[in-house]
């Protein structure tokens, strides 16, 4: 079981100015922020970061989106991080989210769900060095 996952505030969560409250909701669950910027995906980056959803008939509107704004990554630390991360967010329709979840409270659609969290350890692992190096994730696991 691995401690680590990737979060992101999509765009909409910024254009919602809600990057705020969808942090006060993470810490307070437990994690721990590891790593955090603000970023603007280039095509090339967003096209990469969801390479497995590249067959799917949402491709091109999913990196439309995620290119459409800053959004900001944020690499977390726990115990059980993956689970209890796609926990706190909720279901990735926020329609079906539990009360409570930070899609069930802040998104609006299957396609805006406002936040991303990593659907397992690999993943967690391949995503956090997609958008943090080496180097500023040794200097801010210091703990
Ligand atoms: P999750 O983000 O809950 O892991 P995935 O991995 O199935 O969900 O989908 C990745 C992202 O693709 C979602 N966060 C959402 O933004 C987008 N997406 C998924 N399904 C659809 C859909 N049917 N229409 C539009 N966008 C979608």
């Amino acid at each position: 079981m691995g401690n680590k996952t990737l979060a992101i505030i999509k765009p909409d969560g910024v254009k919602k100015n809600v990057i705020g409250e969808v942090i006060k909701k993470i810490t307070a669950a437990g994690f721990k922020i590891k790593a955090l910027k603000m970023v603007r995906l280039t095509k090339d980056s967003a096209s990469g970061f969801y390479e497995v959803h590249k067959e799917r008939g949402f491709f091109a509107d999913l990196v439309e989106f995620m290119t459409s704004g800053p959004c900001v990554p944020i690499a977390l630390e726990k115990e059980n991080a993956v689970a209890d991360f796609r926990k706190l967010i909720g279901a990735t329709d926020p329609a079906e989210a539990d009360e409570g979840t930070i899609r069930k409270l802040y998104a609006e659609s299957k396609a805006y769900n406002i936040i991303h969290g990593s659907d397992s350890d690999e993943n967690a692992a391949i995503e956090i060095a997609h958008f943090f190096s080496r180097k500023e994730l040794l200097e801010n696991y210091t703990d």
